[in-house]
């Protein structure tokens, strides 16, 4: 049980500064600072032996090496739905709490997954350069090769922003199949527990499952060679879930048609060879990347810790830390 007296509580901000982060905790509340992996090391000791909840604002590394600078660590808040990038594991044996920050970007990020499936058949980028070039005024935009109208679609991953997509292919009559490693409770469309299987039967891919080791270039060549020449892949989850090589290569041979990617394996680079392909488009992980929902996922990773140094259950814990009574 933590101390809920009125003696300060110290907490660390780690990653990228967030303004509503930094304004939302009462004074009794002390906050310390480090961007980056390496600021880690410029804090005090005797201030990282006081630390007892983290809040990480983004995508920094909090492997247990990170996790175990904090002797009295209690909470890891987590900005993101998505973490990956802490220690899950560290934290259960260490009975460190985890949360993250589901829900309030799932309508977020499944309207970004739709615009960029759509962007990519229907050819938006090419088509707004097609405007601004001047070139309409001598000659039609080509016909778009690809298109919603004849495609079917396998979902990787059929959590909350996974059926989310699913209500908006269903809202635009696409029909929906899905592969995951369980079938998702409550979902009405077909399960593949094989992605082979599913890739063959379908021609589109939209990829939202969580990243890290037990899904790492889930889409490999052979799954890419299964989808087919009309093939499209679109990702909004994690750029490690894709062998990003194998894929590039897929879109040079005309192994798959055209791919929309939003996240990349190694971010914010992006393969020379991917920006040069004119069948795909890019973009800069911007998933969840609006105002509203940004200032959403912030507040949450506040109340997450303020709820539990107010000796409350956290709000959102994620599966590998839960919290029974408190
Ligand atoms: C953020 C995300 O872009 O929620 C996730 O898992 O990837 C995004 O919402 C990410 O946390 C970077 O700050």
């Amino acid at each position: 049980m933590p101390d809920v007296s009125s003696e300060q509580v110290d907490l660390l901000l780690y990653g990228p500064d967030k303004p509503l982060i930094d304004a939302g905790f009462p004074d009794r509340f002390g906050l310390h600072k480090a961007e980056q992996l390496a600021d880690l090391e410029r804090l005090a000791p005797d201030i990282a032996a006081r630390i007892r909840g983290v809040a990480v604002t983004g995508l920094v590394p909090a492997s247990g090496a990170v996790l175990a600078r904090f002797p009295k660590l209690e909470i890891v808040s987590s900005f993101g739905v998505g973490y990956d990038h802490v220690d899950a594991g560290y934290a259960r044996e260490h009975g460190i709490v985890v949360t993250n920050t589901p829900d309030v970007l799932t309508e977020e990020v499944a309207d970004v997954a739709l615009g960029l499936l759509i962007a990519t058949l229907r050819e938006f980028i090419a088509a707004d350069r097609h405007v601004r070039t001047g070139a309409w005024q001598s000659q039609n935009f080509p016909l778009s090769t690809g298109s919603l109208r004849d495609r079917s679609v396998g979902i990787v991953g059929m959590g909350r922003i996974g059926q989310a997509i699913g209500r908006r292919l269903e809202a635009s009559k696409v029909p929906v199949v899905y592969h995951s490693r369980h079938p998702a409770a409550g979902v009405g469309y077909r399960h593949y527990p094989n992605l082979i299987e599913m890739a063959k039967a379908v021609d589109t891919l939209v990829v939202i499952i969580p990243g890290g080791a037990a899904t790492a270039k889930l889409i490999n060549a052979e799954v890419l060679a299964a989808l087919g020449p009309r093939g499209v892949v679109v990702n909004v989850a994690r750029g490690s879930v894709i062998d990003e090589p194998a894929l590039i290569t897929a879109l040079q041979t005309g192994t798959i048609q055209a791919a929309g990617l939003d996240v990349f394996a190694d971010e914010p680079n992006v393969p020379e060879e991917l920006r040069a392909l004119p069948n795909v488009v890019l973009l800069p992980h911007i998933g969840s990347a609006s105002v509203v929902t940004r200032n959403a996922m912030d507040q949450l990773v506040v109340d997450n810790l303020t709820a539990w140094f107010d000796g409350q259950p956290p709000l959102t814990p994620i599966a590998e830390t839960p919290v029974k009574d408190r």
